[in-house]
């Protein structure tokens, strides 16, 4: 077997987290509110800091505006250097106001696009107060009902938007546009797959990059073609990380279908897209509704570095001998050996080589965080509407 040591990649992988996974959360029918959870955002980074602490891999924080509204975000930023993370992708939020029920970016009211679009321009502001390389678009712009709207016309006022927005970023940020088949809409979503993503940042220009999040598919699709075809363009920006069953469950990465996301991972591996500055954001985008939260990012962060060190162990060149040979089963059987490698050993030797526990989800129940934070924080807020 000739696979090169898969400890420096694995060293070197960074995993984002999103402050709105520490928050309370629920679905429509039930927010379950947990003891200690976040009150603010600098608490939201608290908590994204112990699981860095405990992980390595987790440097950074995805905030969400105005869900994560501070006063001065140059003393958020600080804080987070304190805590030895950093901010990562601003999220613009256009779709919780009144304003926007009939959308955003695209909605037929001059006025509430221009709405939309100051909010993205504050939210570039944001960037520079807090170092963040990454402005992330989601809208939830669609149509409940066929002729509610114009499709064309909704796809040009989209255009022109991102124009706007995409023109008001400096050099050094990139714009991350996200697709979602549906959900809040249900007959026609305006940036519904991957292709319309892509053609809007094929008009913006380089620093627009596609952002795949895993829970935004029909069933069956194959995410991980969609990935390869994306990196073969050099326009896969990020993913967002998390797990479906049914639709946008939100669950944790890994736990629905850990071969899915190894499968994803391995195109990663293949295209020489895990280092660092290759231009792929390996985010978290998860809501923990019934399970205790920074355990559940850990675990999340745990599953992602599963499959990469999975993906890392296949054996690519016995895996180009088999292809080239045509001989299908071999292929097939060098790509499920890794798979089936049970890596938690050398995922335990990475951190204890890194001074951390090789256990990190024990070590954090050890430390005794979340009984203290419990005891000290009365009033958790809701993902969502923390202020
Ligand atoms: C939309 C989405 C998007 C939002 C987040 C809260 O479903 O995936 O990334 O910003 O959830
Ligand atoms: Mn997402
Ligand atoms: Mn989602």
């Amino acid at each position: 077997m000739t696979v090169p040591d898969p400890l420096p990649a694995l060293a070197a992988q960074t995993i984002e987290l999103p402050s709105w996974a520490f928050a309370n959360s629920g679905t429509r029918f039930k927010v379950f509110g947990q003891p200690g959870v976040p009150r603010d955002p600098y608490e939201k980074l608290a908590d994204a800091a112990q699981v860095h602490r405990y992980t390595g891999v987790a440097p950074r924080v995805s905030l969400h505006i105005p869900w994560d509204l501070v006063d001065d975000y140059a003393d958020l930023r600080r804080h987070a250097a304190e805590l030895g993370v950093s901010i990562g992708a601003i999220n613009s939020n256009v779709f919780q106001d009144d304003d926007y029920m009939l959308g955003s970016l695209c909605n037929p009211d001059p006025r509430v696009r221009r709405k939309a679009l100051d909010h993205h321009l504050r939210c570039i502001e944001i960037m520079r107060e807090t170092g963040s390389q990454d402005l992330k678009v989601w809208l939830a712009d669609g149509l409940n009902y066929p002729g509610q709207d114009d499709l064309r016309a909704r796809q040009e006022r989209l255009a022109e938007g991102l124009a706007e927005i995409y023109a008001a970023l400096g050099p050094e940020h990139r714009l991350i546009l996200e697709y979602k088949f549906f959900e809040p809409a249900f007959y026609a979503t305006d940036i519904p797959d991957w292709g319309t993503s892509l053609l809007h940042c094929l008009a913006l220009g380089e620093r627009a990059m596609v952002v795949l999040d895993t829970g935004h598919h029909a069933p069956g699709t194959n995410i991980e073609f969609i990935v390869a075809q994306l990196l073969r363009v050099g326009r896969l920006g990020a993913f967002d990380f998390n797990s479906r069953f049914y639709a946008d469950d939100d669950l944790m990465v890994g736990a629905a279908d850990p071969f899915q996301l190894f499968r994803i991972m391995n195109e990663i591996v293949a295209a020489d897209a895990l280092r660092p500055g290759s231009g792929v954001n390996f985010m978290l985008d998860q809501c923990h509704n019934i399970e205790p939260k920074i355990p559940a990012q850990i675990r999340s962060v745990m599953n992602v570095q599963e499959a990469t060190a999975k993906a890392l162990l296949v054996d690519r060149d016995a895996l180009r001998a088999a292809q080239t040979a045509g001989d299908v089963l071999r292929a097939n059987a060098v790509l499920m050996d890794a798979y089936n490698t049970d890596v938690r050993p050398l995922l335990a030797e990475l951190r204890t080589g890194q001074g951390l526990d090789p256990d990190p989800v024990a070590a954090y129940a050890r430390s005794g965080y979340g009984e203290r934070v419990a005891a000290e924080r009365v009033g958790g807020v809701q993902a969502g509407w923390g202020a």
